[in-house]
């Protein structure tokens, strides 16, 4: 942890039929994922959620609508950044580990993926953020990497139990133009950097540093409301509008 917080955006991701076991006393209920995500412009592009195999997770009931899906540490955090039903308290309706929790239906705000999946990647800690993430293997690194080892290694999908109509078909989407990049970098910085596999962390350290930056200075938007927009004007207002419209909360840490 760092000495100053980094302000990152919970994004909601709505859990839909089918509910998975785990999830069948919940259905009917508002119950969301929580992703955390220092990229809200990014949201277009999402094609699963992350959740660590072995993680811990809880289902927390943080207002009298609103029921949030991750780590019980992120939930104490929020329980003190006003969600929470009584202050710097936790309200625990349930406990999961990540690998009962793959295959859960989401609906996330922004994407042009109406159903997402979810799906294990071995580099979610729990020990930080929500230890939920949303994947957008057009412009993170690792999304495309661990996205790309569940679809090419079917033993893979068959140790967590992953049906391939979670995993096939979702390909990057192009949401941001980056000149010299194109409208994909991450592919093009895992070919670059010689990426396989999401297990090489000194690769993919070099390729996201190289995607956010670039990104971040040069990125066009390509889809949305602020298409045409610079990424580093469109990344506040699309954070803005998922917060106001109670799709997204802010959280730091
Ligand atoms: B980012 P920080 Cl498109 N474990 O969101 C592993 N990774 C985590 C995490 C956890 N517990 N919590 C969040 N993250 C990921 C989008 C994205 C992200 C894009 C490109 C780069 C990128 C879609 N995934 O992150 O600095 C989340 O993925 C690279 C900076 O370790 C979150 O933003 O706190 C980012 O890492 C937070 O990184």
């Amino acid at each position: 942890e760092g000495v100053k917080p980094k302000e990152y955006t919970i994004v909601k991701l709505k859990v839909v039929a089918p509910f998975v076991e785990v999830m069948k006393p919940f259905e009917g209920k508002n119950v969301y994922f929580g992703a955390a995500t220092l990229r809200p412009e990014t949201m277009y592009g999402q094609t699963n959620c992350w959740l660590a195999p072995e993680g811990e997770y809880g289902a927390f009931q943080i207002n009298k609508d609103d029921i949030l899906v991750l780590t019980e540490r992120a939930a104490l955090n929020l329980a003190y950044q006003g969600h929470s039903e009584v202050r710097g308290k936790i309200n625990k309706l349930a406990t999961f580990k990540g690998q009962d929790l793959f295959g859960t239906a989401l609906e996330s705000p922004l994407s042009i993926n109406k159903v997402i999946y979810t799906l294990p990647m071995l580099t979610v800690s729990t020990k930080k953020t929500t230890g939920v993430v949303t994947s957008v293997p057009s412009d993170s690194p690792d999304d495309y990497a661990a996205l790309n080892d569940l679809k090419t290694k079917p033993k893979l999908r068959e140790k967590f139990g992953l049906k391939d109509e979670w995993v096939l078909g979702f390909d990057p989407v192009e949401i941001i133009n980056i000149p010299e990049y194109g409208n994909c970098v991450a592919p093009v910085l895992c070919e670059k950097y010689k990426i396989t596999s999401q297990n090489q962390a000194e690769p993919l350290e070099l390729a996201k540093d190289e995607a956010y930056l670039k990104g971040f200075n040069f990125g066009t938007m390509l889809q949305g409301e602020f298409k045409g927009t610079p990424v580093k004007d469109a990344k506040p207002l699309i954070r803005d509008l998922l917060i106001k419209n109670g799709q997204a909360i802010p959280y730091a840490e």
